[in-house]
């Protein structure tokens, strides 16, 4: 795809361009937790977003969207929200150069990828991510990795209005070959943990659905923690964020807790300890038990947490019938997108084949599988 990126460049404005990536995650276990300020488990994944991409002299930026088979241009001393949605996570970027007095002179840009948008796999992420890695490197801004994830979930903040934690564009940017990230969401400080790729895969299950409440319920449930920690705070005034409660902490004073609210503490303040947990247990190379904290996780976001829906329940139950799925959970925001699931590597096509038969018989639809490989973050293309 690269190639065909880089040849519509030339065709579309006539110059050869600097190619980029950037990739989408999968996240092993931590969600929902980034914005409580807890743990994470991602890694960046060879589903990927390319970038074709150079100056053009003028103060335009011209774009075409090799997906979608769009084009548009912008004037760069005006940068606001467009109603072109794709542009806008392009523009978000733009926007937070410039922001930071960063001169973003006129350029092209061509990108295009194969990571299924709306699937919880970041695509959105990837192009922000891959954008502010391109801007960077050709003009030579010299910012560092780590403010360029801020810039770029700022984007998503307030150029596609999801306040979304700092995981998934950190995923895209530091991954690193066969590896996840542990990364504390505070600090951003982060470990890479081996993942034995010998004995099991991770496979991707995809259910097709695009819940359109995803977003308005994923900023009702940050609202939600917040809530929360407004109470606990009376009592603990060390307490700044979920990811500094404990569940006793809860548990005495759960009478002034909304019971919705109390429900979402505790499945944070839980699936916080499961990622220290499940660190452990990769290091120890317990996967048997690192795959009943994904089923826990998954029986927290299904109960608790209600972000699941009938869809990634079927599948995740599905999952825990076989012996050769070690664990299983929504990925993600939740309310459709995937499952991930960590699969006997002897087991694979018939895990799989079981999977999409049982789906079609339930729900009448082709499911979609990914074999996920864990890949670097953002990058020049070659
Ligand atoms: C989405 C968000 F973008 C992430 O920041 C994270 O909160 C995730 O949902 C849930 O863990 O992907």
């Amino acid at each position: 795809m690269l190639n065909e990126i880089t040849q519509k460049f030339k065709e579309l404005y006539n110059q050869d361009p600097t190619v980029f990536r950037s990739p989408g995650r999968v996240n092993l276990i931590g969600e929902h937790t980034d914005y409580n300020n807890g743990f994470v488990l991602p890694a960046a994944i060879n589903k990927e977003i390319f970038f074709a991409l150079a100056p053009n002299d003028t103060d335009t930026f011209r774009v075409h969207s090799f997906n979608l088979g769009e084009s548009a241009e912008f004037n760069l001393a005006n940068v606001q929200p467009s109603d072109i949605s794709w542009a806008n996570y392009l523009l978000g970027v733009i926007a937070q150069l410039q922001k930071a007095n960063y001169e973003v002179k006129g350029f092209d840009l061509v990108f295009g990828g194969n990571v299924p948008i709306g699937a919880g796999l970041s695509s959105s992420a990837a192009v922000e991510c891959g954008i502010a890695f391109g801007l960077n490197e050709v003009f030579g801004f010299g910012i560092d990795k780590f403010t360029l994830v801020k810039m770029a979930q700022k984007a998503e903040h307030e150029y596609a209005g999801v306040m979304c934690g700092i995981m998934d564009q950190f995923a895209s940017m530091f991954g690193k070959n066969n590896h996840a990230i542990k990364l504390d969401c505070r600090s951003l400080e982060y470990e890479f943990y081996n993942l034995d790729m010998q004995d099991y895969r991770i496979v991707l299950c995809d259910t097709q659905v695009k819940h359109s409440l995803a977003s308005s319920e994923y900023n009702t449930r940050r609202k939600e923690c917040e809530a929360g920690v407004a109470i606990l705070q009376q009592y603990y005034p060390e307490v700044q964020s979920l990811r500094d409660a404990k569940l006793d902490m809860l548990a005495q004073h759960q009478q002034e807790f909304n019971p919705v609210v109390y429900k979402r503490c505790t499945y944070i303040v839980s699936e916080n300890n499961r990622v220290e947990a499940a660190c452990a247990d990769l290091e120890k190379g317990d996967m048997k038990s690192f795959g009943d904290r994904m089923y826990a996780s998954h029986a927290g976001l299904q109960h608790d947490y209600e972000v699941s829906c009938p869809e990634l329940d079927f599948l995740v139950n599905q999952a825990r019938q076989s012996a050769d799925v070690l664990g299983a959970r929504m990925m993600g925001g939740g309310f459709g997108g995937c499952t991930i699931n960590l699969v006997k590597v002897g087991a694979l096509t018939d895990s799989v084949q079981q999977m999409e038969k049982a789906y079609q018989q339930q729900f009448n639809v082709q499911l979609k599988t990914y074999i996920a490989e864990i890949v670097d973050g953002s990058s020049s293309a070659k």
